[in-house]
């Protein structure tokens, strides 16, 4: 058979932000049994060609990029393609992908991708594959990045490789679909694995897409330890209270750590607490920065707004420790609802959705998708485009440049720290991260 895997892209949507070579797709092929000619497309990239010859298409989704996948899925049977749909949302909405596919996959492919394209091969194919235990990590094929289409364009110097070293999450974060899709057990990939992953790349930079790296940090000891020799540099996300252990930090700096992605959502208490997520913490926010800076480790830090026990002075407060705390970026995002978190089922029954179905429409992501509770929807909109406004401003980069010294910062380190807040700043100015007022709210 001739097998098309299709990651889907918005079509409008400026990308120059970050761009990844996903491991999804590699790591489908590199589980198809032998016999059948596959090709990856990468939207990110260039536009999938939906005129070509194919047997068979398989598409990973994304809630973000539903519209567009389902529009793929619809065309390609439109012609008599068979269409299997899976990745994150399918999971989650199983029902309403197939209505757009012939098999949905849920959950992680690797016990049952052969047997979808078998049973594919002979006319069989079930409705529902998946669904059942979580992936031994032990073991897992290499991704076949070949297949990848390298981008050939502008900017392609700056793509990074994915690579992953655990899947899992133990926290239950109200409005995080990871316990749902890749289970509340931390399961880690041996070590040596990765490692010789790794040194078959080529490539001399990569990103760990691992929801929470080094959280077992026995293993992440080890991992980073066995990295040292490698001489590559890599970035990565995580949670704060890796800054809790400093032996860990240091490895990950020897190992070649160049920035984390850190979720600190929000800077009020009540709302840490509301979230589960980082009521343990052993240091605060700020101890935290210093140590990560100490070792020379850039902080990208995520904030979300519009949680319940929120209130207006929240957008002072995060802008504060933003600069006090020298963050190297910032990304700036209003709470959305997905669909089965616990947060969407909670405010489905409080009735404070406007669209139970949003996603179908391909809003933006900082639309406003709820009734907020401790703001009016005004106060949450106006409070988050002054935050966005202060945060991506000149005199606030140039502030929070010095968190790094700037002799600890190499030479690529200072254009990194440039390249990335410049490319917010513009995502940011060309509306892109303005919020969306939404018909509906009460403000
Ligand atoms: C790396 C990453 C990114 C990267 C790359 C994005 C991408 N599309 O890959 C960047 C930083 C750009 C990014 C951006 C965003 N991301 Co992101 N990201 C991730 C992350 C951390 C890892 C993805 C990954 O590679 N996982 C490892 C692979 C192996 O797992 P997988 O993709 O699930 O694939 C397995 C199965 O699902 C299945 N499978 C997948 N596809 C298919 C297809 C078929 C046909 C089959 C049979 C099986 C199958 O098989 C695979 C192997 O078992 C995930 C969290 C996570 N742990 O998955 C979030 C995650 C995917 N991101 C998420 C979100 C919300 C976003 C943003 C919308 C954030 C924002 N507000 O801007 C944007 C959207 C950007 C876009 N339009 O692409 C959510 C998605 C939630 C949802 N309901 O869809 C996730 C799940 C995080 C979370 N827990 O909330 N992200
Ligand atoms: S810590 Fe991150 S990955 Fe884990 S549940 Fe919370 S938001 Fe999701």
């Amino acid at each position: 058979m001739k097998i098309k895997l299709i990651s889907p892209h918005k079509q409008h949507e400026d990308s120059s932000n970050f761009r990844l070579l996903r491991i999804n797709l590699p790591l489908l092929a590199a589980l198809t049994p032998p016999g059948h000619t596959i090709t990856i497309v990468d939207e990110l990239f260039a536009p999938d060609d939906l005129n070509q010859e194919v047997d068979l298409v398989g598409i990973t989704v994304i809630t973000d990029l539903v519209p567009r996948a389902y529009h793929i899925a619809d065309t390609y049977r439109r012609k008599g393609v068979k269409v299997v749909l899976g990745g994150i949302h399918p999971t989650l909405l199983p029902e309403e992908a197939l209505r757009h596919a012939d098999a949905v996959v849920m959950g992680e492919a690797e016990g049952v991708w052969p047997q979808v394209v078998s049973d594919a091969a002979s006319g069989r194919m079930q409705r529902l594959y998946g669904g059942g235990k979580k992936t031994d990590l032990a073991g897992l094929p290499t991704p076949r990045r070949d297949l990848f289409p390298r981008p050939k364009h502008r900017g392609a110097a700056s793509l990074h490789i994915g690579i992953e070293a655990s899947r899992g999450c133990p926290y239950d974060c109200e409005f995080c679909c990871s316990a749902q899709t890749s289970g509340q057990q931390y399961r880690v990939r041996p070590p040596q694995e990765v490692i010789a992953e790794i040194e078959s790349l080529d490539a001399s930079q990569f990103f760990f897409v691992d929801d929470a790296l080094g959280l077992n940090r026995e293993v992440g000891k080890k991992l980073f330890t066995a990295m040292i020799p490698l001489k590559r540099l890599w970035m990565g996300q995580g949670t704060v209270s890796l800054a809790e252990d400093v032996e860990l930090l240091k490895l990950m700096r020897r190992s070649g750590c160049q920035g984390l992605l850190l979720g600190f959502e929000s800077v009020q208490k009540d709302t840490q607490h509301e979230m589960k997520k980082i009521k343990n913490l052993k240091i605060d926010f700020f101890e935290a920065m210093r140590r990560f800076h100490g070792e020379g480790i850039s902080i990208l830090g995520a904030f979300v707004f519009g949680f319940d026990h929120e209130n207006r002075d929240v957008f002072d407060q995060t802008y504060e420790f933003i600069v006090k705390g020298r963050l190297d970026c910032v990304q700036l995002r209003i709470l959305q609802p997905l669909p089965g978190t616990r947060l969407y089922t909670r405010l489905l029954s409080e009735g404070r959705l406007f669209e139970p179905d949003w996603w179908l429409r391909g809003y933006p992501p900082d639309t406003l998708l709820y009734q907020p509770k401790g703001m009016t929807a005004d106060e949450l909109l106006s409070g988050y485009a002054r935050l966005n406004r202060q945060t991506y401003s000149f005199d606030s980069m140039v502030k929070r440049f010095f968190g790094i010294s700037p002799w600890e910062r190499s030479l690529r380190g200072c254009l990194t720290y440039a390249g990335v807040n410049l490319s917010y700043r513009y995502r940011y100015l060309k509306g892109l991260n303005k919020p969306q007022p939404f018909v509906g709210a009460a403000t």
